[in-house]
């Protein structure tokens, strides 16, 4: 039988769940379970599983995703699961996805690590009669998606190009840090740094690099640029512990103001080296609110509103700078640390 429930409306203010919330915010088991305006009858146990599966647990961008998710499933009586790997990696991605299915979720939310290895695994749900959801993160294959919920990140990575041409002065060689080939979102940052840089014709780009979204990698990797490449002007990290890493490289061998950094993402340490100037811009997501349009998306999905889901949103980037790094406008993009 069809539910009786209204669709929810994408365009409803961001609204923190109050009193109703009985919340557990243990990591990775089940974040809530009370009903909210519209949703199912105060105190009755939600129907609805949904299953936030993200990058990796660990990363401030995605726990600030979490609290978006957690907060639209407080107020929609929707119970969400949050679990995933501690690390970025598909092999370690792929054997948890796999295990849940086999708990027979409503939903299922997730940022696929590799956008053609985790196909398979994803498709999987779809075969079981079970909608997926992509958030931040997407596959090469959408055709199995309910719904696809990412930031602009082209735009993204061309705004990075031009800020660090802007510091330089159109000259000068740049390079890139990525975390790996396959994943959608840093891939098509990364293109559209490419594509810009070709706009001015006295820059280049001497090298990419990748550092599986390790820190310690990026920092090396910055390092080693710099040694290699006397005439480097600029380093665009294209998530947060590429750029974090990048930072501190640069940091290290002393040359803040000299090599200019463009970074992606807003945590904590982030902010303090965009602060210090030694980050000199970054692209901030509003990663909460991607949590939130996919726990309504499976919402609608699963109350029968199929027609009030967008099949493919790009949420617009905040770009922070040295100069703007304590303007509140800003600074509430910031990402958090904990659920
Ligand atoms: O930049 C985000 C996310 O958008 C990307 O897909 C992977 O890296 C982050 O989680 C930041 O670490």
């Amino acid at each position: 039988m069809r539910e009786v429930t209204k669709p929810v409306s994408r365009r409803r203010g961001f609204r923190l769940a109050t009193a109703a919330a009985a919340v557990s915010l243990m990591s990775g088991v089940l974040m809530t379970g009370a009903a909210g305006p519209g949703a199912v009858a105060s105190g009755a146990a939600s129907k609805y599983n949904v299953v936030l599966i993200p990058g990796l647990t660990t990363d401030p961008f995605y726990i600030t995703m979490g609290l978006g998710a957690k907060q639209e499933a407080a107020k929609l009586g929707v119970n969400l699961i949050w679990k995933g790997a501690t690390t970025w990696n598909k092999s370690l991605q792929i054997p948890i996805v796999s295990a849940t299915l086999a708990t027979h979720p409503s939903a299922l939310l997730i940022a696929p690590t590799d956008d053609v290895a985790l196909f398979k695994p994803m498709d999987a749900y779809v075969k079981a009669g079970i909608p997926v959801i992509a958030v931040d993160t997407t596959l090469k294959d959408t055709s199995i998606l309910t719904a696809a919920i990412s930031s602009d990140n082209y735009q993204g990575g061309e705004t990075a190009a031009d800020a660090i041409a802007r510091l330089a002065h159109d000259k000068g060689e740049v390079a890139v840090i990525n975390v790996e080939k396959g994943v959608s979102t840093t891939d098509l940052r990364q293109a559209g740094f490419l594509a810009e840089m070709k706009k001015y014709p006295n820059m280049k780009v001497v090298a990419t690099e990748y550092d599986n979204d390790s820190l310690t990698t990026a920092e090396s990797q910055a390092r080693a640029l710099i040694l290699a490449h006397p005439g480097l002007v600029g380093i665009f990290g294209t998530n947060l512990y590429s750029a974090e890493g990048a930072a501190k490289g640069v940091d290290a061998v002393g040359d803040k103001g000299k090599v200019f950094v463009a970074g992606y993402d807003a945590e904590p340490a982030e902010v303090t080296l965009l602060k210090q100037g030694v980050i000199n811009i970054l692209v901030i997501q509003n990663p909460a609110e991607e949590g939130r349009l996919a726990v309504l998306d499976a919402y609608n999905y699963l109350t029968g509103h199929k027609s009030a889901i967008q099949k493919s949103v790009l949420l617009k980037n905040v770009v922070a700078t040295t100069a703007t790094a304590n303007n509140p406008a800003v600074a509430k993009y910031y990402y958090k640390t904990s659920l």
